[in-house]
């Protein structure tokens, strides 16, 4: 374990002195980091004092927010009862099951988007419904939900959630399943959720088009909500999304590069849309500027974590957990965390990320060298730092059993296995 953290102070050192060199932006001192390296957002990754490490056992019980769902009637017990951590939140006490205390909500939301997308077309009408099957683990929803109802409690306008921040949950989950549907037309993917996918049933033109249409739906709830504010916040967020995935269709950039633009893909493509989903559910509870920036780290920081722990997953878990192949990422030419932590150990991969695991071989040498290093390891204690920056954040709500609900989230999202 010991190694493995003096892997990771080594590549933050190096990512360190590379936004150093590029931004002036990053102390580094012989006790602490100080890593403020920027997203091209103007915003602090995060702060990792060196003594703050924290490793997780390799074999601990995975668990996932659709887990919790299942197992328990309204409450979930201590994650990590012997866990030797410094500085995470020990949960001795009862945490109530997330998904529990946003359950009216919740039950009702892929019939509620189902609603939105009726048209006169039933083939329209049928693609762009496919996935509102209530399959999904419907993360992102439950994430926005709990925070409008943080944010209504600490700004006393009640604990329950308004109409509008509803329609946000909604509107959060067609912008993330249209670009879904549009990620596996690029992708070619035939499997989606342990079922086909769009594209394979009815062709990649009409994939597009529903995609689309999902797209568009989304956008009249959004105007309808007349909050310019609001629709500015998650417009942004569209176009976070079209720049990530065209960020990651071409990744020939230098080697002391690759880490700073991965990360700052996995903010467009994954961590905006929930970064600014929870802001704007602040600002449609008048939250204070403060609190408001709360709500946009959190989400910031659960969906970089969420994002890591998605590409360790490729690495590590298995088609049918999934519902979708695994060892996809190598397949599709991308190097994601785990390739890039791993390259330290076997510099021959870089030529490898260069083609593109395009030359026979490729693919299975590198998955081998990522399963020899510690990259997946370190993969994970990355994103476990950005669990911990999320429950950082919620110190500045007002307690409340949906705040520590927040931060069991923060926890159990790094146990997912699908
Ligand atoms: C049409 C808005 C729009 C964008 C087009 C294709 C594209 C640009 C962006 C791709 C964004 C994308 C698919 C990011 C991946 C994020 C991710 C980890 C998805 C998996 O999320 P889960 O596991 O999925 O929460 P479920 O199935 O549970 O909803």
């Amino acid at each position: 374990m010991a190694a493995v953290r003096s892997r990771l102070h080594k590549s933050l050192l190096r990512i360190c002195g590379h936004f150093r060199h590029k931004h002036g932006h990053i102390s580094v001192t012989g006790a602490s980091y100080h890593f403020d390296a920027f997203l091209g957002v103007g915003q602090v990754l995060f702060h990792i004092p060196k003594n703050q490490y924290h490793v997780l056992h390799r074999h601990q019980q995975s668990c996932c927010a659709a887990d919790v769902q299942r197992s328990s009637p309204g409450h979930t017990t201590a994650l990590h009862p012997n866990r030797p951590s410094s500085n995470r939140p020990q949960h001795d006490k009862i945490v109530h099951n997330p998904y529990k205390l946003v359950e009216e909500e919740l039950g009702t939301l892929s019939q509620d988007i189902k609603r939105e997308i009726v048209t006169d077309s039933s083939e329209l009408a049928e693609i762009a419904g496919y996935y509102f099957d209530g399959k999904g683990k419907a993360f992102r929803p439950m994430i926005v939900l709990l925070m409008a109802r943080a944010c209504n409690i600490h700004n006393d306008a009640g604990n329950c959630v308004l109409p509008a921040q509803k329609k946000i949950a909604m509107i959060t989950e067609m912008i993330h399943t249209a670009s879904l549907v549009h990620d596996d037309v690029i992708d070619a993917a035939d499997t989606r959720r342990n079922k086909s996918s769009i594209n394979l049933v009815w062709g990649q033109k009409k994939a597009i088009l529903a995609g689309d249409y999902i797209l568009s739906i989304a956008s009249m709830a959004l105007a309808r909500l007349r909050n310019e504010q609001v629709v500015s916040i998650l417009s942004q967020v569209i176009e976070d999304l079209v720049r990530g995935e065209f960020m990651q269709l071409g990744s020939k950039e230098e080697e002391n590069e690759r880490f700073a633009h991965y990360l700052k893909k996995t903010f467009k493509k994954t961590a905006s849309l929930l970064a600014n989903s929870c802001k704007a559910v602040a600002v449609l509870g008048r939250c204070t500027e403060d609190i408001t920036e709360v709500a946009y780290q959190y989400g910031r920081n659960i969906g970089i974590a969420f994002q890591l722990i998605d590409d360790l997953l490729d690495f590590v878990s298995c088609d049918q957990v999934m519902g979708k192949p695994t060892a996809a990422d190598l397949k599709l030419g991308l190097a994601t965390a785990p390739v890039l932590f791993a390259a330290q150990s076997y510099p021959e991969l870089n030529a490898m990320i260069m083609r593109r695991f395009t030359h026979e071989g490729d693919v299975e040498t590198a998955r081998d060298m990522v399963a020899k290093s510690d990259g997946v390891e370190q993969t994970r204690l990355l994103a476990e730092q950005h669990s911990l920056e999320a429950i950082r954040q919620l110190r500045h709500l007002a307690k409340s059993e949906i705040q520590s609900s927040l931060s069991h989230i923060a926890e159990i999202l790094l146990k997912r296995t699908k």
